[in-house]
């Protein structure tokens, strides 16, 4: 097991890792810009390392600062939450390469998933259904008329550098791909430097879920159920649920079995979530992500599995300490994103926190790197907490939901604790009957 931890990233994962590492015994490092030092994370670790100014690319995205923290340190793993360097390649590789470990899968798992068709390429070859669509790249006008009419109108045609939402066009007839494809490509060259592009069959009206998987490092696979993020907002997510109120216990099954004998087939090590999109009863895998991800507390709750202390023992070699047929489904949780944003705008309302009161009791859970009197930083993500409430079901998880959001104080900031308590008392939500539209018609409705 390892000795020391550095934590290389901020906020309330910082604090969610730093609270692993603490029950496992772990010595803890952060590293923190001079925006955070009266972050709670550098408060409660056992040393902390300020490693450059506020902007990210000069301190969290700053690998040779990070590295030298852990030669200083003598830290011997990384773990990077989620964002920043959690999916950076090289960072993997570099860490690899001075003998420290990095507490995710390999560096050419990560550079295999981060190319969008790669990843579906790799999907496919281990079985995974995929939205139909081109096998690789699209360059010229005349192969994407004829993939687009076998596949049949609308199609999307994405970027292979993009991902979570970044730059993709919808074509909905033929008179409308040439522009989309000129302009997908050229938009995906300036922003990434790659201009491969290639088209899918456009879902009108699906649902995104996502399947927890893990590697144990020995070559074995496990599932950990899906989530349900169908609830987003300019691709952020806001509302995520496990289990997913569309699925039942035998469709969580096949698509599990199917995601878990994927990863291992594929020989990945540590945590990942395959990402579909839901329509008619099908799933269509759209990408794979390799890190942690900021929803994974609803797969704790109704798993009873701390999915950080897996990543750390998978990454330090001792396997994981469930077998599939120990990971039994309890009940229902939902997941509330706190952002210090107007609840109708999401403009940014970075500021001091005046009053920060938490709800309690029974299925509660607040992960938060915030407390009352804190200065939130201008330069980062808006996120300040994630309300996670479990209930035995759905109807008892909502109840409690509500009663929890009654409880929430945030004062000196906006939060977007007013839309959870609007969305709440939704007829759709409490039927759970929403897609991945639902939630911008619903915005654009209340305007
Ligand atoms: C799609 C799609 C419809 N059809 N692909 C957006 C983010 C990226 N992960 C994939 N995305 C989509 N891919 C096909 N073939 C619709 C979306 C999409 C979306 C997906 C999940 C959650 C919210 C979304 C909002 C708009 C579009």
């Amino acid at each position: 097991m390892f000795q020391k931890i550095l934590i290389a990233n901020r906020g309330e994962i910082a604090l969610r890792v730093l609270r692993a590492c603490k029950e496992l015994g772990i010595q803890t490092v952060v590293v923190h810009s001079t925006a955070d030092a009266d972050a709670m994370h550098v408060r409660l670790a056992d040393e902390s390392v300020c490693i450059g100014p506020p902007p990210s690319r000069d301190s969290y995205l700053n690998i040779h600062q990070i590295v030298a923290a852990c030669e200083i340190t003598g830290a011997d793993a990384v773990h990077p939450g989620y964002g920043f360097l959690s999916e950076n390649a090289k960072f993997a590789d570099i860490l690899a390469a001075h003998n420290i470990t990095f507490i995710g899968p390999s560096g050419d798992h990560i550079r295999i998933m981060g190319d969008k068709i790669e990843a579906k390429r790799t999907a496919k070859r281990l079985g995974i259904p995929v939205v139909p669509g081109s096998d690789g790249a699209v360059t010229d006008q005349k192969e994407a008329r004829r993939i687009a009419a076998e596949i049949g109108y609308p199609v999307i045609i994405k970027a292979s550098a993009g991902g979570g939402g970044r730059g993709m066009k919808v074509a909905l007839t033929e008179a409308d791909l040439e522009v989309a494809l000129q302009t997908a490509s050229t938009e995906a060259g300036a922003a990434f430097g790659d201009d491969a592009v290639y088209i899918e069959k456009y879902l009108e009206k699906p649902r995104h879920i996502e399947v927890q998987v893990f590697g144990d490092g020995f070559g074995r696979g496990v599932h950990f159920g899906e989530r349900d993020c169908s609830l987003q907002r300019r691709h952020q997510k806001v509302w995520e649920e496990a289990s997913s109120p569309a699925l039942n216990a035998e469709e969580r099954a096949r698509i599990g079995g199917i995601c878990a004998k994927a990863i291992a087939d594929l020989g990945y090590s540590g945590a990942g979530t395959i990402e579909f999109l839901y329509e008619n009863g099908e799933f269509y895998f759209i990408e794979m992500n390799t890190r942690l991800q900021v929803e994974h507390p609803v797969t704790e709750a109704i798993t009873g599995i701390d999915l950080v202390h897996e990543q750390i023992r998978v990454a330090s070699g001792g396997g994981l300490s469930v077998k599939q047929e120990d990971i039994k489904f309890n009940g229902h949780a939902i997941e509330c994103r706190i952002n210090a944003e107007d609840p109708r705008t999401f403009t940014p309302s970075p500021g001091t926190i005046t009053h920060f009161h938490t709800p309690g009791g029974l299925g509660i859970r607040v992960d938060s790197g915030v407390y009352s009197g804190y200065k939130i930083p201008p330069y980062y993500d808006s996120l300040i907490g994630k309300l996670i409430v479990h209930g035995r079901n759905r109807v008892e998880c909502m109840m409690r939901l509500r009663r929890a959001l009654d409880e929430f104080v945030v004062d000196g900031i906006k939060t977007t604790l007013p839309l959870f308590r609007d969305l709440v008392g939704n007829a759709d939500i409490a039927n759970g009957d929403y897609d991945i539209h639902w939630l911008e018609k619903y915005l654009a409705k209340e305007e």
